[in-house]
């Protein structure tokens, strides 16, 4: 697991200080209810919204409900997302350039990879004033590594992404991708990775904690 994290201090989450906090948000969003500005006046509240981008059964939805409902078991019956789904999360994170604690307010996007390709205003909706994307490729499926590859080449030269590889919980010979090539390649490009497990439930947490630090991160360095 690449875990360079600049501006976001990766073992906060550890501490008490954290899970009080995280706690104290959950409550205060429990019931959908939003996080507002005026509801912890004391840290600073950023929005950001990160779009799942990648090739089909990459491994985006599994991803985002991972995101949206760690807590919630599912089924891993291949599902193409016909449309799109978005979930709204709260996170706090410790910066390391400030010592400060800050909150974050991230709308997470997934669209299935053909409904993406179909429908030009659901592919608009998604890229209007998306922040980070998170580029998900499948470790078990080569095509789906050259895929986001091909997107990341794609972008704009200012835009903030990072790469997610999925099924990292596969044994080593059910692997088509090398980690070591993922690595290059980032190290190459200078942009973050991370290998979700998402096939083993109790890395979920986890996995979702390292994303959303990940989004954060992205969001907020300076290049
Ligand atoms: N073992 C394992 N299986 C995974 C993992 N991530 C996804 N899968 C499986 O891969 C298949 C496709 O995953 P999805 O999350 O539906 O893929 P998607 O990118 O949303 O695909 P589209 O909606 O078609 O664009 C499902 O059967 C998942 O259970 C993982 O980390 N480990
Ligand atoms: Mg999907």
């Amino acid at each position: 697991m690449s875990e360079v994290l600049r501006v976001v201090d990766r073992e906060w989450h550890q501490s008490q200080e954290a899970s009080r906090l995280l706690a104290s948000i959950e409550q205060q969003v429990q019931g959908g209810g939003l996080l507002l500005e005026g509801n912890f006046p004391q840290f600073d509240l950023f929005g950001v919204k990160v779009l799942l981008q990648g090739g089909s059964s990459s491994g985006k939805s599994t991803l985002f409900n991972i995101l949206a409902a760690p807590d919630t078991e599912r089924s891993v019956a291949a599902a193409e997302t016909k449309g799109m789904q978005m979930a709204r999360i709260t996170w706090a994170a410790k910066l390391t350039n400030t010592g400060d604690v800050a909150l974050f307010s991230i709308g997470v996007w997934d669209a299935g990879h053909r409904t993406w390709h179909e429908y030009d205003h659901i592919k608009e909706e998604c890229e209007r004033d998306t922040a980070v994307r998170a580029i998900v490729f499948s470790l078990k499926d080569k095509a789906s590594w050259a895929t986001a590859k091909q997107m990341a080449d794609a972008l704009p030269a200012d835009a903030r992404f990072f790469f997610v590889g999925t099924s990292y919980d596969l044994a080593p010979e059910h692997l088509e991708v090398a980690v070591d090539e993922v690595q290059q390649w980032s190290d190459a490009m200078g942009v973050a990775f991370c290998l979700t497990p998402a096939g083993q439930r109790s890395e979920h947490i986890r996995i979702r904690r390292r994303f959303l630090n990940l989004v954060c991160d992205t969001a907020l360095r300076s290049e």
